[in-house]
């Protein structure tokens, strides 16, 4: 067993930390943020994640234990978060982290940085740094591997997912996959390269991205010949060889969005990829013009947005595609003012069972429903699943459901006298 640091006890960190703990290793969970470690050492686990807070609790009863300070360590991993800035990678986290941890780095320790970064940072960025301390890259190990986990069910990705590891000669190689080998259950995917391993892991999302992209498209193309797309899409899925994904009103979260943006920050071929990112973004505009086409007058109806996660059974705001969808209609209301139809623009209201912070003006889903003239579904929650259509009828003043998830049985929200626009 091995003494392990892990440096950032974010999504990924903490339970990155957590199984290593479970697995019988030493492990030092460290974060520059004072609050967040005060917390988990009161046993509080800020991370929404379904499991996350019992998993975490046990490995803090145990072998996990979180420090201000950095201690030298057998591995110590990086898992901090690298934002957009603009168009491109913000590592400024990337790079304290290295230069903390050159600090403590003894000849022999190993270092794997697992924060999505533009190809070539473990090599350009990363090992320069931790040459200022007194050994040089070889003598250290150093290694790139990507987490994969889907939010939502984290701990068992942690385990059960193929995990590719890139490290810069064998002996890095060697060590992460070792290290990743005493929890992972999937393939270890290795290569003396880390730079593919950062590589793939942003092709992983961009394919993603891209084939939402082509679903979005085909459902602007079915609506024109009034087919239902999704119908089609699942009709299509039969073939072996096919795999289209689900339209919706956008792509969210802090992953999918920026990963591609990733991708071109050292390569001017991105063609495809970035159409891709402006038919996804498009879509707020695309249910914008929906609304346009079934109210009389946009810019004077009021509009409830039911769901402000990026996605299903989330909390994460982040990209959301319903605050998105809010500020196009907003934006696209308020230029109609000025030419008359309306002082103030649409009447937009925000609801989300999930979501908790305060910044976004929630309403109670009832209060959010009651007297409007239109309702979208932005996000596939379970709950929405369950809305009762003839209850939502009630509630709402107009007649207009636009489902951007697919999520409503249409016969029966038709039957509750509300017309359904499916996306
Ligand atoms: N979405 C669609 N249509 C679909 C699938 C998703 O519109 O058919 C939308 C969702 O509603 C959401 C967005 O895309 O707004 C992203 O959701 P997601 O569930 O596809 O992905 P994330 O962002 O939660 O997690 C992704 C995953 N990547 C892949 O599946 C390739 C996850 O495995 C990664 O670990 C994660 O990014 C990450 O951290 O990079």
């Amino acid at each position: 067993m091995s003494s392990v640091c892990v440096h950032g006890l974010g999504y990924i960190g903490l339970p990155t930390a957590a199984m290593l703990a479970d697995s019988g290793h030493d492990v030092t969970g460290y974060d520059v943020d004072d609050e967040l470690l005060d917390r988990l050492e009161r046993g509080d686990v800020p991370v929404d994640e379904p499991g996350l807070d019992e998993f975490v609790t046990d490995a803090l009863a145990g072998n996990l234990s979180v420090s201000h300070d950095v201690p030298p360590a057998d591995y110590h991993l990086i898992c901090v978060p690298t934002p957009l800035d603009g168009e491109r990678a913000d590592l400024a986290y990337v790079e304290s982290a290295a230069e903390t941890v050159a600090g403590v780095l003894r000849a022999d320790d190993t270092v794997i940085l697992e924060s999505t970064v533009p190809p070539g940072t473990t090599v350009e960025t990363v090992a320069p740094i931790l040459e200022t301390s007194e050994f040089s890259a070889g003598e250290f190990s150093l290694a790139y591997s990507p987490e994969t986990v889907l939010p939502g069910s984290v701990i068992a990705e942690l385990r059960a997912n193929d995990r590719a590891v890139g490290g810069i000669d064998e002996r890095s190689v060697e060590r992460a996959a070792a290290l990743y080998g005493s929890f992972v259950e999937g393939d270890l995917r290795t290569t003396a390269n880390p730079t593919l391993a950062e590589f793939v892991k942003l092709i992983q999302n961009t394919y993603r991205d891209v084939n939402i992209a082509l679903a979005n498209e085909l459902a602007m193309i079915a609506a024109d010949y009034d087919l239902d797309s999704r119908e089609a899409i699942a009709l299509a899925n039969h073939h072996p060889r096919v795999n289209l994904h689900q339209p919706g009103p956008g792509v969210g979260g802090h992953c999918i969005p920026i990963d591609p943006l990733f991708l071109g920050q050292g390569s001017e071929k991105l063609d495809l990829i970035e159409r891709a990112r402006a038919v996804n973004d498009g879509m707020a505009e695309y249910v914008t013009d929906l609304l346009d086409s079934h109210l009389d007058v946009l810019a004077d109806a009021s509009v409830t947005i039911l769901g402000v996660a990026y996605k299903g059974n989330v909390a994460d705001a982040r990209e959301s595609p319903g605050l998105r969808l809010a500020e196009v209609l907003q934006t696209r209301t308020q230029v109609a003012g000025v030419t008359g139809a309306s002082e103030s623009g649409v009447d937009v209201r925000l609801t989300d069972p999930h979501v908790t912070d305060q910044r976004f003006a929630l309403a109670p889903l009832d209060e959010a429903l009651a007297g409007a003239d239109a309702a979208v579904i932005a996000t596939d929650h379970d709950e929405y699943r369950e809305l009762d259509p003839n209850d939502v009828a009630a509630r709402l003043d107009g007649r207009v459901v636009i489902d951007a998830k697919g999520l409503l049985d249409v016969a029966a929200w038709e039957a509750a006298g509300l017309r359904v626009v499916r996306l």
